[in-house]
């Protein structure tokens, strides 16, 4: 009795409770708790069974289209897939559309045991994203972004950044694998990345919190003259799979904080935008009496979209016309502005990000806290730098005025973010303040194809709750596909089974594929891994991973065959003085040799091949307390070297369980002690 009386005020407290933080109520399809609508009523066109199955869960007919929107029967592939950043796991998520099924985690900055990245396998690139010699193994991922051809998604490589430690990393879509990554010898942190130049010419990392170049240390006191933002331009060597840091370099920017970026395309290919807030270059110290950051950093109207001409920049850096800060050239600011590389323009009130419509001619901006999204004319701009009617900024970069670039403004609703695009001429953004995505009708060229006025609101749909990035299916393109969006939204409330105070983040499935202010909330999938910031959505047709690695011995690293590989046959262990060398292979279901018998203060170098050729037969091998584990996926061959210095009995053993006779896929490592080891163990 105590119990329930107990239980019904805690249920009490947590209706009240999230009644008044959930910022609006849904009010577009039903949820299974009961929203509006019936249940399904009798005789809705399905068969007895089915009708009984949704009554008796309480289902609306909206529901059940939902349903049906979504499931897919085993064995039937998604038609897109996004890969999404993993947050703070520092990983990248794989996801089904529509089913919204976790396909695959991708290891990244971060070690993850099942890829055996950290373990044996991806340690030399783990180390590549060591900042100042200390290891770091999280990351803040935010942005990814599919390598593109002519503007379009070509499904060859994927580009993520982490925001914490200013770092991009490099996944090559043929086995879904990290290959590289590169810290920026600039900035401590970055946002502005990754985005791709329509040929995936440069990977684009901007900065955020504005420091000295190189995080060099100068007192706040100091922040108009030494403080700076940045944009770098990492070089992409598509044969190599690989960023060419030696081909890269960065452009000085005034220190306000460039938050996103988006390359130009078709029109206006060639150029970048960044938007960036903290214009008012507020430096905080709320402990000092100051204005926090919040205020301080929101007090102007405007903010400042950046204009960068990249086809002069390369120019310039090519010529050699930069400084360099650790060994990184740098534009510097003012020969950026002398050479007629960097423009601002005006953008209302602390906006986030920078989305180009799919023609290239128009600039979309989202002021947080302006009801507004802002259209800018990439003709207008041009014009306007032509007539050069400007005045400057306190550091002579030339300023813009929002009258002359400005194409429309949409009033679209309250906490605007990000903006996506479909191909019926509709702009999607995020609403964070009012939890709900808006669609508008695009102009220019979009404008026939679509009934509505060009620059209108057109809809509104729920969402839950406070939505950050939304996505369309190859929604940032030059031709998008429409058809599905997904919220990502930052908070999740009363969507799922409480897990605790810690919960999921929330992305919801949306059906655009139809015109006018309908769209159909379908599936919502909780991510229990970290805060996901972007995601893009590719069509599952333009991916061709490999099913197996195309050669026995496969380096996945170099992506050939490695010169370590060990084919059937040549299975060996060689000593050269304490220097051991094990040469085996691995193939259901056992290791060749199954003995390895070493001293301790042996140095070890151990190959191991998987020499199977059948899709699927990926061994795992793992030694005991050496911290060695890897995943041998058919084909590949992996290196490890250790020093023996714990004598003993290791049994390594497969970690996947690959065949029915698994369970002795395993081998006896045997160190047997020596000196002073060796006497105790007699
Ligand atoms: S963030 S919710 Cu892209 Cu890093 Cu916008
Ligand atoms: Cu190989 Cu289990």
């Amino acid at each position: 009795m105590r119990r329930n009386t107990l239980i019904m005020v805690v249920i009490t407290i947590l209706v009240i409770a999230s009644c008044s933080l959930v910022p609006k109520q849904p009010e577009g399809p039903a949820t299974p708790d009961g929203g509006g609508e019936a249940a399904v009523p009798a005789g809705a066109g399905l068969s007895a069974g089915a009708a009984a199955i949704a009554e008796a869960r309480g289902l609306t007919p909206d529901d059940i289209s939902a349903a049906l929107k979504t499931y897919l029967p085993t064995g039937v592939h998604d038609d897109y897939v996004i890969f999404a950043s993993g947050g703070h796991s520092g990983q990248v998520l794989v996801i089904g559309v529509p089913s919204m099924r976790l396909l695959k985690v991708i290891a990244v900055f971060t070690p993850e045991p099942w890829q055996g990245w950290g373990y044996g396998v991806g340690n030399e690139v783990l180390a590549e994203g060591d900042v100042n010699g200390r290891e770091v193994r999280w990351a803040d991922t935010h942005h990814p972004a599919l390598s593109e051809t002519g503007g379009d998604y070509d499904g060859q490589f994927l580009f993520i950044n982490d925001k914490a430690n200013a770092r991009v990393a490099i996944i090559d879509l043929r086995d879904f694998e990290t290959k590289q990554i590169v810290k920026n010898p600039v900035a401590i942190n970055d946002h502005g990345g990754t985005f791709v130049t329509p040929n995936t010419d440069y990977v684009i990392e901007g900065g955020q919190y504005a420091a000295p170049l190189g995080w060099e240390y100068a007192v706040l006191d100091d922040y108009n003259d030494k403080y700076r933002g940045m944009v770098t331009f990492w070089k992409f060597d598509r044969d190599q799979g690989r960023i060419d840091p030696a081909s890269s370099f960065t452009i000085e920017l005034p220190p306000y904080w460039q938050d996103l970026c988006d390359a130009g395309k078709l029109a206006s290919e060639g150029w970048i935008f960044c938007n960036s807030f903290n214009a008012e270059r507020a430096t905080g110290g709320i402990e000092s009496g100051n204005p926090p950051f919040e205020a301080g950093a929101s007090q102007g109207d405007t903010d400042y979209m950046h204009l960068i001409n990249l086809v002069k920049a390369e120019e310039v850096y090519k010529a050699g016309n930069t400084t360099e800060v650790n060994g990184f050239p740098v534009i510097s600011l003012q020969t950026a502005i002398d050479e007629g590389i960097l423009y601002l323009t005006p953008e209302p009130k602390s906006p986030h990000g920078v989305d180009i419509t799919p023609d290239g001619q128009f600039m979309v901006i989202s002021g947080k806290l302006d009801p507004h999204v802002t259209i800018y004319s990439f003709e207008k701009m041009m014009a306007a730098i032509e007539s050069g009617n400007w005045d400057t900024d306190d550091y002579g970069v030339p300023v813009l005025p929002l009258d002359d670039v400005k194409e429309a403004q949409v009033e679209v609703g309250l906490g605007p973010l990000h903006t996506q695009f479909d191909n019926q001429g509709y702009a999607y953004t995020s609403l964070f303040l009012d939890s709900a995505v808006a669609r508008w009708s695009l102009g220019g060229d979009f404008a026939d194809l679509h009934p509505e006025e060009p620059w209108q609101l057109v809809g509104t749909t729920s969402v839950h709750y406070n939505i950050g990035h939304l996505l369309v299916a190859e929604g940032d393109t030059v031709s998008p596909d429409g058809k599905y969006l997904v919220a990502m939204n930052k908070w999740a409330i009363d969507r799922f089974a409480n897990v605790g105070p810690l919960l999921p983040q929330n992305f919801q499935l949306i059906d655009i594929d139809n015109t006018g202010d309908s769209m159909q909330l379908l599936y919502d999938m909780p991510i229990g891994i970290g805060e996901p910031h972007y995601a893009q959505m590719i069509e599952y047709a333009k991916l061709s991973p490999w099913e197996i690695y195309p050669e026995i011995g496969w380096d996945p690293h170099s992506q050939s065959v490695s010169p370590n590989a060990v084919q059937p046959g040549e299975e060996k262990i060689v000593r050269n003085g304490n220097e051991v060398e094990v040469f085996m292979t691995a193939v259901r279901s056992h290791f060749t040799p199954e003995h390895v018998e070493i001293e301790q203060g042996d140095h070890v170098i151990w190959h191991i091949t998987n020499i199977e050729r059948a899709y699927d037969a990926t061994h795992g091998f793992s030694i005991p307390a050496y911290n060695i584990n890897l995943s041998l996926e058919p084909g590949e061959a992996q290196t490890i070297e250790f020093d023996a210095d714990q004598p003993g009995v290791f049994s390594y053993y497969c970690t996947e369980f690959c065949s029915a006779l698994h369970l002795e896929m395993t081998g006896y490592m045997l160190v047997k002690p020596n000196g002073s080891a060796a006497l105790l163990a007699k």
